[in-house]
């Protein structure tokens, strides 16, 4: 049957449409149309190309995943080799590599200073190089780097990418472009498929890199398709039949228009300050980027210069990788302590060999519990590697069996608490072990009474955990209604413990007493109730007495709370000495007003704000405050789900990220008027 023309155009124009919100969605993070309506476009051109399988073309979007699992990958020759970056790892190497390009373009003016030679930054994505060859402007083949001179042909893996586009947008791309650059696996995805490996029993992968790496050498490019990669550009190879730009920066947004991604935090700077100043900011920011990175890439700008500069071996002399201090490092496990928690989880430590890693030096890092040792296989005596990404407290991501030798020990868990002699018992079903002393033992107490005083809790000022410590130590505090009947001598009888500072002690007590409904039910450490669900407990029920007459069906009603915490809830009031202290605290005065239940403390029930910049008016945790007590939530960071971003001076990516997206901005001052909205 021949297909008439009015049919054929449809097919095309839904294609082109498609493909148009798959680069808004994908590359540009801002989707044009609602997905429901994307499905519905998809659902058209899926019945059409059944109905006239001769109208399917391959870069139809229905033609991501294609059929039949792969044998085996062949090789590809590049036709231009794919180079590496020589590495810097301090200023002085940055210094010399400026110096480098200068002498070489004989940039030196007769007093030997140099111009400010213009370089284009960008993150150093933690992936795999791939090359991405268009021919008139059709996808025709995808390779790895490989050794730089021959890759493996993935044509069917990169096909599955979403930010990949098959066909290039517009009309002015040359008619042969090879495009190179990274593919990754953003955090999010990471974890997503480290959570689902470890639910199925699976080995999970140690970093977003290798899980990137052995997505992408899946036969099965159905496996890869459900990886979630992406793909970020960041420069060419082939160009032919058709020209790019002057400098880097340009043929980057000349890409980026014709439907590539590009990394949105590329910027040109000057000389050697410019390229310090851009590294020190994103090394603050690295921990917030959706992906990982090991450094950040400067070219020099000017194409011209480019190709005066040349490479040398491997890597060109125009480009250079300033890396980061590494977060993953080898080192070796002396042994494993176990601590006991608030809630009496006994939680191993392992004790490392001290190791300078993610800029400090590491000598401890938590084995979470019994099954993350198991997971994991380590032994006392094993090599390991320990990664340490920002603030987040030092991991053990593997075991180097290769190097074990026969002086390796197993873990066990203690039979009895290490601080109180209890038994520890394990929770069918739980994966953590338990010490069973209760207030009994004496880190249990310790751990209890030092989140009682802690800032979001009763905020109790120059209570820190080493005076926690000691007062439990001497015995003069048991319980936490005990810190309130301390008396001046008491506190001032403690080692290292000045008059003044025992003043200020009681001083602080005192002013503690006074407190909310919500900062009291957190700092009772009912075990899952955080900061937020005591606030939520407060504005649902409105009293104490609500609070521990509520039973699980009763709190089951109130959002965010599941059937666990409920029952944790209910059996920390059944309690009796729980009931007990709560009157001990009372009777010292602790006290609180009641929470007016009313619908203003539902009114943002179920949107979440993003505060960033700084405001002027207020701090951003008043502002937080002001937003949880409306049942708003407020994240730290804008996705699509944000419903409002508040902006203060100075804001940077987050708002950026909110306008690219489409979310509503709100300054300070239209914040003040919004929420002085719900004190009517
Ligand atoms: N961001 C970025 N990563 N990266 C890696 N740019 C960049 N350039 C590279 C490599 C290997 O090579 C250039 C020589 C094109």
């Amino acid at each position: 049957m021949s297909v008439s023309e009015e049919i054929t155009l449809n097919v095309e124009t839904l294609c082109n449409e498609l493909n148009k919100h798959n680069y808004s969605y994908y590359v540009l993070d801002n989707p044009s149309i609602p997905d429901a309506e994307y499905d519905r476009l998809l659902l058209s051109l899926k019945k059409l190309e059944t109905e006239y399988p001769s109208l399917i073309t391959p870069e139809s979007p229905t033609q991501r995943v294609g059929g039949e699992p792969l044998a085996g990958f062949t090789q590809v020759s590049h036709e231009l080799p794919m180079l590496s970056l020589d590495n810097a790892f301090n200023e002085e190497d940055m210094i010399d590599f400026n110096r480098r390009v200068a002498d070489r373009l004989k940039l030196a003016d007769k007093d030997g200073e140099y111009e400010n030679v213009e370089y284009a930054c960008e993150p150093k994505l933690d992936g795999i190089a791939v090359s991405l060859l268009y021919e008139d402007g059709i996808l025709i083949r995808g390779a790895t780097r490989g050794d730089g001179q021959t890759g493996e042909n993935i044509t069917e893996n990169v096909r599955t990418i979403n930010s990949i586009p098959l066909k290039l947008l517009g009309n002015d791309f040359p008619k042969r472009l090879e495009v190179r650059g990274e593919i990754y696996m953003p955090k999010s995805a990471f974890d997503a498929l480290n959570t689902e490996a470890e639910r199925l029993g699976n080995k999970p992968f140690v970093n977003p890199r290798n899980a990137a790496a052995g997505s992408l050498r899946q036969l099965d490019p159905k496996i890869t398709a459900s990886r979630n990669l992406e793909m970020c550009c960041y420069s060419v190879g082939i160009v032919e039949g058709g020209a790019l730009a002057n400098t880097h920066e340009t043929s980057l947004r000349k890409l980026n228009g014709w439907g590539l991604r590009i990394n949105a935090e590329m910027q040109v700077v000057k000389g050697i300050p410019g390229c310090m100043k851009y590294y020190n900011f994103m090394a603050d920011k690295r921990n917030t980027l959706p992906y990982e990175i090991d450094g950040i890439v400067f070219k020099v700008n000017d194409l011209d210069r480019q190709v005066r500069l040349g490479f040398v071996s491997k890597a060109p002399r125009w480009a250079i990788a300033h890396k980061f201090p590494a977060q993953e490092e080898l080192t070796k496990v002396l042994d494993v302590d176990f601590q006991v928690g608030r809630t009496g989880a006994v939680t191993p430590v392992a004790r490392l060999a001290p190791v300078f890693v993610g800029g400090v030096t590491v000598s401890n890092a938590t084995l979470h519990n019994m099954d993350e040792i198991k997971r994991l296989g380590v032994m006392i005596g094993d090599a390991v590697i320990i990664r340490r990404a920002g603030d987040v407290i030092p991991q053990i991501v593997k075991v180097i069996e290769e190097k074990r030798t026969g002086d390796v020990k197993s873990i066990l868990i203690p039979s009895h608490c290490p601080v109180c002699d209890s038994e520890v018992l394990q929770v069918e079903g739980e994966a953590v072990a338990r010490c069973s002393g209760g207030l009994f033992c004496g880190a249990q107490r310790k751990e209890a009474i030092k989140h009682f005083a802690s800032r979001k809790a009763m905020d109790i000022d120059g209570l820190g955990d080493k005076l926690v410590e000691a007062l439990v130590d001497s015995g003069d505090v048991e319980t936490v209604a005990g810190l309130f009947t301390l008396t001046k001598d008491q506190v001032s009888g403690l080692e290292r413990m000045a008059d003044k500072s025992a003043e200020n002690l009681l001083r602080s007590l005192e002013n503690a007493k006074e407190t909310t409904l919500a900062r009291f039910v957190y700092s009772l450490g009912i075990r899952e109730v955080g900061e937020t669900t005591a606030r939520t407990l407060a504005n649902a029920f409105g009293s104490l007495a609500n609070i521990k007459m509520a039973s699980v069906e009763s709190l089951l009603e109130v959002p965010d709370i599941g059937p666990i915490m409920a029952n944790h809830i209910v059996s920390f009031f059944e309690q009796s000495h729980n009931n007990e202290i709560i009157d001990q605290l009372i009777e010292a005065g602790v006290h609180w007003p009641d929470v007016e239940i009313d619908k203003k403390s539902q009114a943002l029930q179920g949107k979440t704000f993003v505060i960033t910049g700084t405001l002027s008016d207020m701090t951003r945790e008043e502002a937080k405050e002001q937003l949880l007590a409306l049942g708003a939530k407020v994240s730290g960071s804008v996705s699509k789900k944000t419903h409002c971003v508040i902006a203060g001076e100075a804001a940077g990516s987050k708002l950026k990220k909110a306008e690219d997206l489409g979310i509503k901005v709100m300054n300070e001052k239209g914040f003040i008027t919004f929420i002085s909205s719900f004190a009517l």
